[in-house]
């Protein structure tokens, strides 16, 4: 993000205009389109959606695995009485990009899943069409986020080598904005609760508007304004407020005014705390146990594009189980995930995009072999380190003042057993402790090389986050008692450490075909995905620092090809079109039954 953060807005003094659409597209694979003229206007484009990933709509294998630099062109119409300084917003450009607007560089980005602002104000004309073109790259490195590589063919084309279970989508994924502002805008705000009895007290801070009195309104769901602040920073207490709660969620109006209706910004805000407390998750005070799924942005033609519509099939799929929380495995998504959980009482655990931090394309198969690969020992570390930092700055910058958000996950299964490891992991959860007002938990979900007696990172975690698949990976099929055992000898080991933190289950499952049946049951059957989900319930319940079970994967998705993959992982409990596998229903049984304070004394 290149400053403000925050989500556009319109209103008597903002301009939000949407430039979703019919782009132009050129792949660009010999890196020549900068110095042949490019950002002037593309020579050659094809028609391209947006948001959208760019492979699915392609019948080639060229062009859908396609890797290296390619471009987005658009024309917007800038308003001469627009506000007096202007912004292209892009929710993100997977995994890199440079913006110009009328030729000018007017930005560059490294990251491909939070925003980029682009201040156009001089490269613009008003009462004009103005050029925007977007270079874009989704080369993988061992410095960037996620982690991968790619590997050249014979006729020199680039094929992607990721090190991470997903299909390396890319493009513009997210909306894009054109965003009028003010000149002295406000640029931010952050929020911290504290519950006094009935009340609560929200301290605010808001940062921009120049030296213009700032004012700061709550105003209740019905339109009553029930709290109002002076100055960039104070305390406004709510009378009887209405907390947000989990799956019961109420949102307020927070409103903010410089000047005499100089700039106004308003979000929809939800009083709650979120705190750990021994084995405990608090929210607002009382244990919650986390009930789920891992989840991806990944659906049919649109591969990682954002969808109002997919986000709300997911929302009523996740509810009919009576889920309460997602893990934004392995990336923060797009901002409007968040709100639609804002709305629905879901709590986040909110994911940076650091996987991959082990070196093999097959991870998930090298997981619990014991298999060490020296990823935090070479000359990269430094600079991927630096990326890392920045990718979790931007995120809870990004997210920070969403009610749903309880947690920021730092990684996804690197290895964690060196003190290299230990090293960085160290300067990674420093930077984050800086960052967030409300001092939410810090996380990172840890694979099964993470073994309690081997894992040199876990004391960093508030909450401990665990990918295991005993039953699958491990002794699965007829070896499911065996893999019962294993698991049960693990858990064994964490609880004679006797850590006074909760223990979240981020991931468990079996890839299951939903056209499969056997009795009895065998591995890919849906038949076994619900014995092996038995087993990992009975587990769960024996064991009172497990607060919390996401499954993987809420939905069938796609990853690079493989002997392990069959057009995709297909561990959804819900198919990739979001129909229920036998799962779901094994999944509603227990979690309507399960109460929101289950394991709460
Ligand atoms: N965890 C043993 C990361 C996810 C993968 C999942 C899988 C692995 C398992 C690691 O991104 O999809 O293999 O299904």
């Amino acid at each position: 993000m290149n400053s403000s953060p925050l989500y556009p807005v319109q209103n008597q003094a903002r301009a939000a205009v949407s430039l979703d659409g019919l782009w132009r597209f050129q792949f660009d694979p010999k890196g020549e389109g900068t110095a042949a003229g490019w950002p002037g206007g593309l020579p050659a484009p094809i028609s391209m959606p947006v948001p959208a990933s760019f492979s699915e709509f392609f019948t080639t294998h060229e062009e859908r695995d396609y890797v290296g630099d390619f471009w987005y062109e658009t024309e917007f119409f800038l308003p001469e009485n627009f506000p007096e300084k202007v912004y292209l917003r892009f929710g993100s450009v997977t995994h890199r990009a440079v913006i110009y607007c009328n030729g000018v560089e007017v930005a560059r980005h490294e990251g491909g899943f939070l925003p980029i602002l682009a201040d156009v104000t001089d490269a613009a004309n008003r009462g004009r069409r103005n050029k925007l073109v977007v270079q874009a790259n989704n080369e993988l490195s061992e410095s960037t986020l996620p982690c991968g590589t790619q590997k050249e063919m014979p006729d020199g084309r680039k094929i992607s080598k990721p090190y991470f279970d997903l299909f390396n989508y890319s493009g513009i994924q997210r909306s894009v904005w054109l965003v009028g502002t003010p000149k002295d805008a406000i640029t931010d705000y952050s929020l911290q609760y504290e519950l006094d009895g009935a009340d609560a007290l929200v301290r605010y801070t808001v940062e921009g508007g120049g030296d213009r009195p700032v004012q700061v309104f709550l105003v209740d769901a019905e339109g009553n304004t029930v709290a109002r602040g002076e100055g960039k920073a104070g305390t406004l207490r709510v009378e009887d407020a209405h907390l947000w709660q989990v799956r019961n969620a109420y949102l307020y109006r927070l409103v903010i005014e410089a000047g005499e209706g100089y700039d106004l910004y308003e979000e929809k805000v939800g009083i709650r705390t979120v705190k750990i407390d021994g084995h405990h998750i608090l929210i607002n005070g009382k244990p919650v146990y986390l009930k789920g799924y891992g989840k991806h942005e990944d659906a049919d033609i649109i591969g990682r594009g954002f969808s109002w519509a997919v986000a709300k099939r997911d929302f009523e799929c996740m509810k009919w189980t009576g889920a309460n929380c997602f893990r934004t495995s392995h990336y923060p998504y797009a901002e409007e995930w968040y709100q639609m959980a804002d709305e629905e009482g879901f709590l986040i655990i909110d994911e940076v995009p650091a996987v991959g931090m082990m070196r093999s394309t097959r991870n998930f198969a090298a997981a619990g072999t014991g298999q060490y690969t020296y990823f935090f020992e070479t000359p990269t570390v430094p600079q991927l380190l630096e990326n890392h930092k920045q990718q979790v700055s931007e995120m809870i910058a990004r997210d920070k003042n969403h009610p749903s958000v309880i947690a920021w996950s730092l990684f996804n299964e690197p290895e964690t057993t060196s003190e290299y490891a230990r090293r960085y992991f160290s300067k990674v959860f420093a930077f984050a402790r800086t960052l967030d007002p409300q001092n939410r938990p810090l996380t990172g979900a840890f694979e099964k090389n993470s073994a309690p007696d081997k894992c040199r990172c876990y004391d960093l975690c508030d909450m401990i986050c665990l990918n295991r698949y005993y039953g699958w990976y491990i002794s699965g099929g007829p070896e499911i008692d065996e893999a019962e055992q294993k698991f049960r000898a693990e858990m064994d080991k964490w609880a004679a450490k006797k850590l006074d933190v909760p223990f979240v289950f981020t991931e468990f499952g079996t890839d299951t075909l939903a056209t499969e049946h056997k009795l009895p049951s065998v591995m890919w059957s849906q038949e076994y995905q619900d014995e092996y989900l038995s087993m990992n319930f009975g587990v769960f319940d024996s064991y009172d620092f497990v607060q919390g079970e996401l499954v993987w994967n809420f939905a069938d998705f796609q990853t690079t090809e493989g002997i392990m993959r069959v057009n995709g992982n297909k561990k959804g409990v819900f198919t990739r079109q979001r129909q229920p596998k036998d799962a779901a229903f094994v999944f509603k049984h227990r979690w309507e039954a399960l109460p929101e304070q289950y394991k709460g004394n």
